[in-house]
């Protein structure tokens, strides 16, 4: 028998009510230049499309990692150690998990932690049925926040968090470091991370990731004026906005923008906002990072990388980050 606690209840504001969105959204497209952030992606459909764009051949990062896990699951596992406590930031369909559960000898427990309620019970069940004897504790909650996790079934030897997919890379580097130093504290002394890192490539592959030619992820991207008008009643007119993304090399990083196909009024709420042609809304950053930017990234947040794991064409890393001073011993 597996045995699943009940969700616990969050308090993120990450996510907040529709009358706090539409002032997320008042202030975002006041500010010089417009910008709105990039969690307003994941509804139902931006989720679905995410899970999409993952699948397309331009997107290497889903691919690679998966590649990664699959060669070095034993060694990755054999690394963490036994009787971990394993704790997912944005858990999705938990592809890569498995493969880690797989190999973790003697896990402790699997917290899964992901702010839209449907995915979670969705993939808390087929966790489930694939490893009956694990005690899942899903925790409904937005990562980004400090987090009360669930006392475990037995006391753990660590607790590792879990963070797949680069989306650590759509913050940046201040609030990438940040978030880091939170994991730190949440992980305690003798706790890691283990965290997929997209690498720094030739800007043409990365570009044509961001730019794939079956148009899904220019919809993943257009979806979000779609459910700005759904709920909080905006009127964007798709059509006249479009996808685009492209490599800052300089910041390494997608910077991915909504232009204004031409001078248009939009209503948000009482407000009407003003765009001139081609004037565009900044809504998602996607860093990429050498080894040695990552290591730096990490220092800032007091942590340190003990082992990293590379495909031979160097496109992306998994990592495994200690605190600096454990590093030490
Ligand atoms: C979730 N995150 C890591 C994705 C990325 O690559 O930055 C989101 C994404 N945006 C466009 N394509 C994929």
């Amino acid at each position: 028998m597996s045995s699943v606690q009940p969700f616990g209840l969050s308090d993120d504001d990450r996510r907040p009510p529709s009358s706090d969105l539409l002032e997320v959204v008042q202030r975002g497209l006041g500010a010089r230049p417009k910008r709105l952030p990039s969690w307003l992606f994941y509804d139902e459909r931006g989720s679905a499309l995410f899970e999409r764009i993952c699948e397309q051949p331009e997107y290497y990062l889903t691919r690679c990692e998966i590649a990664l896990m699959d060669e070095h699951a034993a060694d990755i596992a054999g690394a963490l150690g036994s009787d971990v406590r394993l704790v997912e930031y944005g858990s999705g369909n938990a592809h890569k998990t498995r493969m880690l559960l797989e190999h973790l000898r003697a896990p402790v427990t699997y917290v899964p932690v992901e702010i839209s309620p449907e995915p979670l019970r969705q993939s808390v069940e087929r966790l489930a049925t694939a490893f009956p004897q694990l005690p899942l504790q899903p925790l409904c909650a937005d990562f980004s926040k400090p987090l009360r996790l669930p006392i475990p079934p037995r006391a753990p030897r660590r607790t590792v968090l879990y963070f797949p997919g680069s989306t650590i890379g759509n913050f940046d580097n201040r609030s990438a470091a940040a978030l880091l130093r939170k994991m730190r504290n949440e992980m305690g002394d003798a706790g890691g991370i283990l965290i997929g890192a997209d690498l720094k490539k030739d800007p043409a592959l990365i570009e044509a990731a961001y730019n794939d030619r079956a148009g899904v992820t220019a919809e993943f991207t257009l979806n979000m004026l779609a459910r700005l008008n759904r709920e909080i009643g905006s009127n964007f007119e798709l059509s006249a906005f479009a996808h685009r993304s492209h490599y800052n090399p300089m910041a390494g990083r997608i910077e991915t923008h909504l232009v204004s196909r031409r001078e248009q009024q939009v209503k948000v709420g009482r407000v009407n906002v003003p765009f001139r042609t081609d004037e565009a809304i900044q809504v998602e950053y996607s860093c990429k990072y050498s080894l040695e930017d990552f290591a730096a990234l990490t220092a800032r947040a007091g942590l340190a990388v003990q082992r990293v794991w590379t495909d031979p064409q160097r496109m992306f890393s998994v990592q495994y980050l200690v605190r600096a001073s454990m590093s030490a011993r």
